[in-house]
């Protein structure tokens, strides 16, 4: 058993002073029961717990330490950002420096805007497609999750989906109105939505590679297929790479299935581990925003100094082929591994894997969007997830996320992860 006592005591003030203990509902582990380690410090692709607990991180921050916990390149340029004041208010070179890269490494992104975290970025992206194209309609898919922006509490995956809150109070029906929900991998119900909405959606959002319910890849052709439909029915086509942007590719999903959205939103790797979002795209779109444009939306730290050197500092070290390659390789060990392991206990899985994301789901069949995701078996991630916790993996505490590498994680850390699948499911 893992000695939890000063996390249990920290859980227990937590939870007087914040809803649930934490400051983002998934960290709470409502759907896998037990009391979240409180992290102290981190290093590479390790953790460790205030009770001195050492994990290796599948987590990363949910996606954004794509080369580790505290890479000494980032560490060493906030700490001479900091010490020429952390904030100006006012431009500052660094937001050139970063939008520069962005737009190498995902070149449809003719300009941007930086914001503050994935939420502000599909909001803001979502109002600019309202209002370049002047139709309120949004088609979204069951089980995506683009933040908690009101507009989007509707069947969303992530935090929403492990809490099992199909919606949110607080979300008025008229803020909704216009959202109109789809099944991930359906073409059909989305033509059939633009259907029966005719020049009512001025946009389509998706991520582009599902990491909200699990990691749930594109059917082949589905993307192409938003592509198409969003043209023949004048709709503009958003991707949602918050999580997929530099993570499951160099350029991004829309570089890995080379389909071109008009619209771009964007967060955690850019950030390196602080707080960016981004939104992006057409330069003939973006020109509608403030202040060249008469769409609104601002931002007192946004492209912060901090913030920005950051995301250049990670986003410049996963430039060369051979991360990429190392990605791929890390998979592939910990796949053949995953799955020896499971053929040997006949545990059956799903295993799914795209670039630095990975998922799988306890279920025999394939999932391929939210109802077949939902049938996975819960129980058995629930006690799966503590098993780990206890071999020192460090895991998301619900079904309905993915699992992330860094460029720290090793050989060592894929044969100790390999190891602890074997003793987990010897006992499930
Ligand atoms: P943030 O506002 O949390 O920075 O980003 C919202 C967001 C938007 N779009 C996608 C595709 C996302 O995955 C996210 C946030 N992802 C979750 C993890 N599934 C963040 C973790 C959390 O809510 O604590």
């Amino acid at each position: 058993m893992l000695n939890l006592d000063k996390s249990i005591q920290l859980f227990n003030d937590a939870s007087d002073l914040l809803p649930g203990g934490v400051n983002s509902p998934v960290r709470a582990f409502n759907s896998v029961g037990g009391t979240p380690p409180f992290i102290a410090s981190g290093s590479g692709a390790y953790i460790e717990d205030v009770d001195g607990n050492r994990y290796i991180d599948y987590v990363l921050s949910y996606g954004p330490l794509i080369r580790g916990h505290a890479h000494p390149a980032v560490v060493s340029a906030l700490q001479a950002a900091a010490a020429r004041s952390t904030t100006y208010g006012a431009p500052n070179p660094h937001e050139v420096t970063l939008a520069k890269l962005v737009r190498e490494m995902m070149p449809n992104i003719e300009m941007m805007r930086f914001v503050n975290s994935g939420t502000e970025a599909t909001m803001s992206v979502t109002r600019l497609a309202r209002a370049f194209t002047g139709k309120n309609g949004i088609i979204k898919f069951k089980g995506n999750y683009h933040g908690h922006a009101d507009f989007f509490l509707v069947e969303a995956g992530s935090g929403v989906a492990t809490l099992g809150l199909p919606n949110s109070p607080g979300v008025p029906s008229s803020a909704v109105a216009d959202t109109l929900v789809a099944p991930f991998n359906d073409l059909e119900a989305v033509a059939a939505t633009f259907a029966a909405n005719k020049g009512k959606i001025g946009a389509l959002i998706v991520e582009p590679i599902s990491g909200n319910m699990g990691l749930v890849l594109p059917a082949a052709g589905f993307l192409e297929g938003l592509r198409d439909l969003c043209d023949a029915n004048d709709a503009l086509l958003i991707f949602d790479e918050v999580m997929t942007g530099f993570r499951c590719h160099r350029g991004g999903a829309q570089a890995l299935y080379n389909v071109k959205p008009d619209l771009t939103a964007l967060g955690k790797v850019i950030g390196g581990g602080l707080p960016v979002g981004a939104y992006g795209g057409r330069r003939d779109i973006m020109e509608m925003v403030a202040p060249i444009g008469p769409m609104y939306q601002a931002g007192t730290l946004s492209g912060n100094p901090l913030a920005m050197v950051a995301g250049i500092e990670t986003l410049k070290g996963i430039q060369d082929e051979e991360v990429w390659e190392g990605f791929a390789e890390f998979g592939r060990i910990l796949d053949d591994g995953i799955q020896q392991a499971a053929k040997k206990h006949n545990i059956p899985i799903q295993l799914n894997r795209v670039g630095s994301m990975q998922g799988f789901f306890f279920n025999d069949k394939p999932v391929t969007n939210y109802t077949t995701a939902a049938t996975s078996d819960a129980n058995r991630f629930r006690k799966f997830f503590h098993l780990m916790l206890e071999e020192g993996i460090y895991l998301a505490p619900s079904q309905f996320e993915a699992a992330f590498i860094s460029t720290a994680h090793g050989p060592q850390e894929a044969a100790r992860t390999i190891a602890a699948f074997e003793r987990t499911f010897a006992q499930l």
